[in-house]
């Protein structure tokens, strides 16, 4: 069995839509990050930069894994199930590169995007809220030009579109149509279309939150320094 610690945002969902593809039995674990789940010492033992998704696999020889960071979950499971994801080395290389790509560039870009869209003061949007909205729609220029001729990120549905796919499910939420990026749009559809995928974006959707953050879930989620959560830990 496969522990799988889980909350309803686009980080969750990769990880998500890749257990559903495999169709292996897990355990869906809440971590309720608004109200600080993700801090827990049991939950740093898993996953020590204190941030979810992360696994344990119980099914290996010995004392379970545990496996933090959406982009090591995916490779880990796609090897360990040997299905989504190419054996040949250059097929490898390529996945890296996408995979890489999506945890250095769109996502964190989009994620900063959504911070300055739902939760900055709108006195402070300013500058960062451009930024961000710019290397956003820059990243989706990029996959859209890599699409162009494809039907997928690599020559086969694989854990690449997994993990690059729920951050473009909500481009028109932060603010970007998608009608200058007609490739992508394409493959969002193709992807959306999968049943797995389905699954996935209605995992514990009865968890997510119907407004935003109160004082009390935004200082957990927005007021974090080396310091806090060293103290959280003494
Ligand atoms: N690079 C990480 C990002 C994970 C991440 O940022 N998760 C967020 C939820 S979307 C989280 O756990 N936030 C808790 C917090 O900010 O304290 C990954 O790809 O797994």
């Amino acid at each position: 069995m496969i522990d799988f610690y889980y909350w309803p945002t686009p980080n969750g969902w990769k990880v998500g839509i890749l257990l559903e593809e495999l169709g292996t039995p897990y355990n869906l674990i809440p971590v309720n990050i608004g109200k600080g789940d993700q801090f827990t010492p049991e939950f740093l033992q898993i996953s020590p930069n204190h941030r979810m998704p992360a696994i344990v696999d119980h099914d290996v020889e010995g004392e379970p894994v545990s496996v933090f960071e959406s982009g090591a979950i995916m490779f880990y499971l796609a090897d360990k199930f040997g299905r989504f994801v190419p054996t040949d080395p250059l097929g490898r290389k390529q996945t890296m590169e996408w995979l890489f790509w999506q945890v250095g560039n769109l996502g964190p870009m989009a994620g900063q995007l959504s911070h300055f869209v739902n939760y900055a003061p709108e006195e402070d949007t300013g500058y960062g809220l451009k930024r961000y909205a710019r290397e956003y729609d820059r990243c989706l220029g990029v996959l859209d030009r890599w699409l162009d001729g494809r039907d997928y990120i690599l020559d086969d549905y694989s854990i690449a579109d997994m993990i690059c796919w729920p951050w473009i499910l909500i481009a028109r939420p932060l603010g970007t149509s998608l009608e200058p990026f007609p490739h992508l749009a394409r493959w969002r559809q193709r992807v959306k279309e999968r049943p797995a995928v389905q699954r996935a974006v209605d995992l514990g959707k009865e968890l997510r939150r119907s407004k935003g953050p109160d004082d009390a879930e935004r200082k957990i989620l927005f007021e974090q320094t080396s310091r806090t959560i060293t103290e959280q830990q003494a």
